[in-house]
């Protein structure tokens, strides 16, 4: 009798889904001095005087600026540590974060 070799016809693919990015916020507020700022995201986002004024004024003029973009559990701990930084200070400086679409 002959052996048959049975080919498998289907493959399996795994799919690795990238871990979605989330954004850090900084949004504004009327208290916390603008030069204070711009120390917080220098220390906390490792960002160059001159972009961290840039990102300091966009939040200033229109409430709102994103940061950088990480894995959720990066961007969360950064925005936790850049507010924290403000709060010591006893400023209401807010950094959140929200999911990329
Ligand atoms: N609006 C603040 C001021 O005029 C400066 C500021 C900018 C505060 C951005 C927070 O996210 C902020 N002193």
């Amino acid at each position: 009798m002959i052996d048959t070799v049975v080919k498998p016809r289907t493959k399996v693919k795994t799919k690795t889904e990238r871990p979605k990015l989330h954004k850090v916020l900084l949004v504004n507020d009327d208290f916390t001095p603008r030069h204070f700022v711009v120390r917080v995201l220098r220390a906390e986002f490792r960002m160059a005087e001159e972009q961290a004024g840039r990102v300091m004024m966009t939040a200033h003029r229109r409430g709102v600026c994103v940061v950088a973009v990480f894995t959720k559990d990066v961007a969360e701990e950064k925005a936790t540590a850049a507010t924290d930084a403000g709060r010591r200070e006893g400023y209401p400086l807010l950094f959140t974060t929200e999911p990329e679409e």
